[in-house]
C-alpha cells in the first residue's frame, strides 16, 4: 500500500529550481522531451542532500551535469525517481532528455492525447510524468517551453505564458515558444498541440494591458465557444471591480479536450478545460450547462489570483487556493445571477455532497493531516467546505475588513507558496482579532449540529434564544478521535413577526445582524420584544452547520410566508417538506396520497405563495417547489435507512403536490410559455421561467402521468432548448411503457454524433428509478457511443447510477453494488482517478439497512481484495472499509 504523507512532516525542498528550459518534440507514440533544470541548493534545506527528482513511467534518454555526462554511480535512476548523489552545493544545471508515449497515456495525466489533441494535466502530481522533476509546489521556476509538431497534425502550439517566437523545423514540422515570466510550480505547466478551432477577443485590463482573450476547440464547434469565451471577459472584468486583481500576462487562453479526468486545470495563461465546461448551444447545452461553464471558466480564471499568484505550500493547503476560488467563483455567479436563489443551490450541492462526505467513512478535515493518495483529495470538503469557511471568515470580519484582508493576503504572498497560516495572519493583521479559535474550522472534521432554542418572556419583555453545538468525534487514518472543541460560527438572525414584518427587539451581542457563538453553549437575550416573534436563524446559510431548530408547524409556515430572508423562506419550506417526508420513509412509507394528510399544510401554504409570487421570481419558485432530494433525505434518517422507502414517501408527496397545485402549475406552465420565435437567452431571468415551468411539469406528471406524458411529448416536440428538450425527456422517462422507448430511442438517434449530449441520454436512463435500470444501463455499456476510456461518459452512465440513483444502486439483491465494483476494476488499470472517484458512491454503505449493508461491504471487500489495485483505488476501499 502507498506509503503515508503527512502534514508534520513538512520540509523544506533540499534544492531548487529557478529555471525551466523544456524542449518538447511531439510524437504520437514517442515524445521526445529535454528540460533544462538550473538548480541550487535551498538555503533553508539540508547541505549536501542527495537531489532526488520525481518521475512517473518514464524513459531516461540522456543526462548532462553542466555540460558533462555523469559519472558512473553518481545517478541512480529508475521510472519513479532520479537520484544524484551529490550534487554540487552550488548553482548547477542538469539537462535531462526523456521519452514518454502520449498515445498510450490513458490516465490522462502528464502528456495524453484527447481526440488527437496533444494536451497535458500536471495537477497534482502530473509534471513528473514528463520529465524527472521536484515535482512540489514550493518548488517554483520561470519556464520556457519549445514546443515542436508535425505541422498538419499540430497546427496550433500552446504553451504557458506569452508567445515569444515560431517557425519552421524542417519539411513537415514547425514549433512555437512561449515564455512564462512569472515563477510557478510544475502543476501549473501546460501545453497543447492540435488541430483547433478558435474565437477570440480583446480586453483591456485596469492597467491598461492589451489581452487577448481565446478559446480553442474542436474544428467546426466554433459557435459553440462565445459563450465561454465572454464568461472568460466578464470573469476578468469582475475581479478587477470586486477584488481589484487585472490578469498579468498578453494572452489567455482556453483549451476544451473531451478527455479530462476533471472540470477544467487552471494552468498559468493556458487553462485546459473538459469540453462539457466550454461548448454551448441553444440546441446542445441546458441552462444548467450555461451556469456551469460561466462558474467553472470564472473558477479557473480566478486561480490566476488565488493559486497561481499566491501558491500552495504543500498539498496540504489545497482549500487554500480552492475553498478561496470556489467563494469567488460564488460570488461571480451570484453577483452575475441572482443571489439568493445561487446560494440555494450553493447549499443544496453541499447538503447533498460534502455532508454525506462528513458523515461517512470518507471525512476529512478542510485542510487533512495526513494522505496516501492526493488526487483522492479534491474533494466536496476542500472545495465546498472550504468556501464556506472563506464566507464565515466574511460575516464575522465584515465586508471592508475581508476586503482589506484579501488584499494584505495577495500582496504579502505574492508569487510565494503560502499556508492556511499565512492566509489567516492576513485578516488578523487587517482586523486586529485573534483568528486561533477560528482556524479550527481547517482542522476538525464532520459537521457541526447546532441545537436552538427559543423563550419568549411576556412579563420581562424579553425573547431568548440558545444555541448548542456539538460536532461529532471522528477517528481518522491520520489522528484517533479526539474531542473536537468549539467552533466559532456566525449565526446571521433576525427576528420575525408571526403575521409578517420584522420585530424591532435589541440584543446586545447581535452586531449587523450576526451573533457569534463561539463556545459549546450560549444564550442570546433580545430586550423589548412584546409578543412571541418567530426566530429566523442561520438566515442566508451563515455556517455549514445542520440545525436542528423545534419550530412549530406554523411558525415554519410564518417563514416561508414573510421572512426577509429569500434563503431562510425557501428552508422553511423544505424542513416542512422533510418532516413529511422522514415520518413516512421511517413508517414504511406506503405508496399512494391515501398515506395520509401531513402534506396538507405544506401544499396550502404553496398555494399561497405561488398565487403570490411565482411570477416575479419563477427561479425562487421552482426551488420552493422542488423536495428535498433522496441522499438529504437518507442522512436525516441516519441510520438503517430503506432508499426504495425514501423514495415512495418522496413519490407520495410528490403525487400529493402535483394533485393538490395541479391547476395552478398549469396556469403559470401557460403564463411562462415562450413566444414562439422568442430569441434564445442564457440569462438567469430566462433561465428561471424555463425552470418553473419545467418543474410545474414535473409534478403535474408525477399526480397525472397520462396526461404528464402527453405534455411531455408534445413539449418534446415543440422544445426550442436543450433545456426543455432534456425537461421534457426526464418526464416521460419516468412512465414505464413504448411511449417512453420510442422517445428515448429518436432522441439518441438524434443526438448521436453529440457526445455530449448523448451524456446527459445515458445519465436520464441511469437514473430510473426502476428494477429494469441495471440491465439497462449494462445494454448503455455496450452502446458504440460509450466507452470506459472517456471520463465523461463512465461519469454519465455509470456514476450517474452509482450516485444518482439510490433505489438501484441499493438493490436489495446487492446486483447494484456488483455493477459499480465491477466497473471500478475494469477501470482501475486505466484511470485509476475515476475509478477511485467512482468508488466513493460506497460512501452511505454503512447508513443502510442490514441486508444491503452486508452486500456493500461484500462488493468493497472485494474491490479491496483486489490484486494490482491502484493507490487511488486501494486508498478509498480501505479508509471506506476502516
Ligand atoms: N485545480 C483544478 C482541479 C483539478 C485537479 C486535478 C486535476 O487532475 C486531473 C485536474 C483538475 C480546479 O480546481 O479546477
Ligand atoms: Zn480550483
Amino acid at each position: 500500500m502507498q506509503s503515508i504523507v503527512r502534514l508534520a512532516d513538512y520540509r523544506p525542498s533540499d534544492y531548487l529550481i529557478d529555471r525551466v528550459d523544456l524542449d518538447v518534440r511531439l510524437h504520437p507514440t514517442e515524445t521526445r522531451v529535454t528540460a533544462t533544470l538550473a538548480l541550487r541548493p535551498n538555503p533553508g534545506g539540508e547541505p549536501g542532500a542527495p537531489l532526488r527528482l520525481d518521475g512517473d513511467e518514464l524513459t531516461l534518454l540522456a543526462i548532462a551535469l553542466d555540460g558533462q555526462p555523469t559519472g558512473p554511480g553518481a545517478i541512480d535512476v529508475t521510472p519513479r525517481a532520479l537520484t544524484l548523489h551529490q550534487p554540487p552545493q552550488r548553482p548547477f544545471v542538469l539537462e535531462i532528455e526523456t521519452q514518454v508515449n502520449p498515445s498510450a497515456n490513458t490516465k490522462l495525466m502528464g502528456l495524453y492525447r484527447s481526440n488527437g489533441v496533444y494536451c497535458t494535466q500536471c495537477e497534482a502530481d502530473g509534471f513528473r510524468r514528463i520529465t524527472y522533476f521536484l515535482d512540489r509546489p514550493d518548488v517554483m521556476a520561470v519556464y520556457t517551453t519549445r514546443i515542436e509538431g508535425n505541422r498538419e497534425a499540430a497546427p496550433v502550439l500552446l504553451g504557458n505564458g506569452n508567445l515569444v517566437e515560431r517557425g519552421e523545423a524542417g519539411p513537415e514540422r514547425h514549433y512555437a515558444v512561449w515564455h512564462d515570466p512569472h515563477p510557478k510550480p510544475a502543476y501549473l505547466f501546460a501545453l497543447v498541440g492540435g488541430r483547433l478551432g478558435r474565437v477570440a477577443a480583446r480586453f483591456t485590463t485596469m492597467e491598461g494591458r492589451d489581452v487577448e482573450i481565446a478559446v480553442y476547440v474542436e474544428p467546426g464547434k466554433e459557435g459553440r465557444a462565445d459563450f465561454a469565451l465572454d464568461a472568460v471577459a466578464r470573469s476578468m472584468a469582475w475581479d478587477e471591480r470586486t477584488f481589484g486583481r487585472a490578469y498579468d500576462l498578453d494572452v489567455f487562453n482556453v483549451v476544451a479536450v473531451s478527455d479530462f479526468n476533471m472540470g477544467a486545470m487552471e494552468n498559468k495563461g493556458l487553462n485546459i478545460f473538459n469540453d462539457k465546461y466550454v461548448l454551448a448551444s441553444p440546441d446542445t447545452a441546458t441552462d444548467a450547462d450555461y451556469a456551469n461553464i460561466e462558474a467553472i471558466i470564472a473558477h479557473e480564471y480566478f486561480h490566476n489570483w488565488s493559486g497561481n499568484r499566491v501558491t500552495c505550500r504543500d498539498w496540504f493547503q489545497l482549500c487554500l487556493k480552492e475553498g478561496l476560488t470556489v467563494f469567488r467563483d460564488q460570488e461571480f455567479s451570484s453577483d452575475e445571477r441572482s443571489r439568493p436563489v445561487h446560494r440555494i443551490a450553493e447549499v443544496r450541492t453541499l447538503r447533498a455532497r460534502q455532508f454525506p462526505e462528513d458523515a461517512g467513512p470518507l471525512a476529512h478535515p478542510v485542510r487533512p493531516q495526513a494522505y496516501r493518495e492526493i488526487n483522492n483529495f479534491y474533494t466536496a470538503t476542500v472545495y465546498e467546505k472550504g468556501a464556506e469557511i472563506v464566507r464565515m471568515l466574511r460575516t464575522l470580519l465584515g465586508p471592508e475588513t475581508f476586503r482589506r484582508g484579501m488584499d494584505r493576503y495577495f500582496s504579502t504572498c505574492d508569487g510565494t507558496a503560502a499556508t492556511v497560516e499565512d492566509f489567516l495572519a492576513a485578516f488578523a493583521a487587517e482586523s486586529g482579532r485573534d483568528l486561533a479559535t477560528f482556524a479550527r474550522w481547517y482542522a476538525q472534521a464532520g459537521t457541526p449540529t447546532v441545537a436552538v432554542t427559543g423563550a419568549h418572556d411576556p412579563a420581562a419583555r424579553t425573547y431568548s434564544l440558545t444555541f448548542r453545538q456539538s460536532l461529532p468525534r471522528i477517528a481518522t487514518e491520520a489522528s484517533a478521535a479526539a474531542a473536537p472543541e468549539p467552533l466559532v460560527i456566525p449565526v446571521v438572525l433576525g427576528l420575525v413577526a408571526p403575521a409578517g414584518g420584522a420585530v424591532a427587539a435589541r440584543a446586545e451581542r447581535v452586531r449587523d445582524g450576526v451573533f457569534v457563538l463561539d463556545r459549546a453553549e450560549d444564550t442570546l437575550v433580545f430586550t423589548e420584544v412584546a409578543t412571541a416573534p418567530v426566530p429566523s436563524v442561520f438566515r442566508g446559510f451563515s455556517a455549514p452547520v445542520k440545525v436542528e431548530h423545534a419550530l412549530t408547524r406554523d411558525e415554519r409556515l410564518a417563514l416561508l410566508a414573510h421572512d426577509s430572508d429569500a434563503f431562510n423562506r425557501w428552508q422553511a419550506a423544505q424542513s416542512l417538506a422533510m418532516e413529511v417526508l422522514v415520518a413516512r420513509a421511517r413508517a414504511g412509507a406506503p405508496l399512494g396520497p391515501e398515506a395520509g394528510p401531513e402534506g396538507a399544510g405544506l401544499t396550502a401554504a404553496l398555494a399561497t405563495f405561488l398565487d403570490a409570487e411565482a411570477l416575479a421570481d419563477p427561479a425562487f419558485a421552482a426551488l420552493v417547489l422542488t423536495l428535498p432530494g433522496e441522499q438529504e433525505v437518507a442522512q436525516a434518517i441516519g441510520a438503517e435507512v430503506d432508499p426504495d422507502a425514501i423514495w415512495r414517501a418522496r413519490q407520495t408527496l410528490r403525487v400529493q403536490l402535483g394533485r393538490d397545485l395541479g391547476s395552478r402549475l398549469l396556469g403559470l406552465r401557460d403564463a411562462l410559455a415562450e413566444p414562439p420565435g422568442a430569441p434564445f437567452s442564457p440569462d438567469a431571468a430566462s433561465a428561471g421561467r424555463r425552470s418553473l415551468r419545467n418543474a410545474a411539469l414535473d409534478l403535474v406528471a408525477a399526480a397525472d402521468p397520462e396526461a404528464g406524458i402527453a405534455l411531455a411529448i408534445a413539449q418534446l416536440d415543440a422544445a426550442a432548448t436543450m433545456t426543455d428538450r432534456l425537461a421534457a425527456l426526464a418526464v416521460v422517462s419516468l412512465v414505464p411503457g413504448e411511449a417512453r422507448e420510442a422517445a428515448l430511442a429518436r432522441f439518441g438517434e438524434a443526438y448521436r454524433h453529440e457526445p455530449l449530449v448523448l451524456d446527459k441520454w445515458f445519465a436520464l436512463q441511469a437514473m430510473i428509478p426502476e428494477a429494469g435500470t441495471l440491465e439497462r444501463v449494462r445494454g448503455l455499456m455496450r452502446h458504440p457511443a460509450f466507452s470506459l476510456g472517456n471520463p465523461n461518459r463512465v461519469r454519465s452512465l455509470v456514476a450517474s447510477f452509482s450516485l444518482n440513483n439510490p433505489t438501484q444502486f441499493h438493490r436489495p439483491d446487492g446486483a447494484g453494488y456488483d455493477l459499480a465494483a465491477e466497473v471500478v476494476l475494469a477501470l482501475d488499470g486505466k484511470n485509476p482517478q475515476v475509478a477511485a472517484r467512482l468508488l466513493t458512491a460506497f460512501n452511505t454503505w454503512r447508513m443502510v439497512e442490514d441486508g444491503r449493508r452486508r452486500r456493500a461491504e461484500s462488493a468493497l471487500r472485494r474491490v479491496a481484495g483486489t490484486p494490482g489495485l491502484s493507490p487511488d483505488v486501494s486508498d478509498i476501499a480501505g479508509r471506506s472499509l476502516a
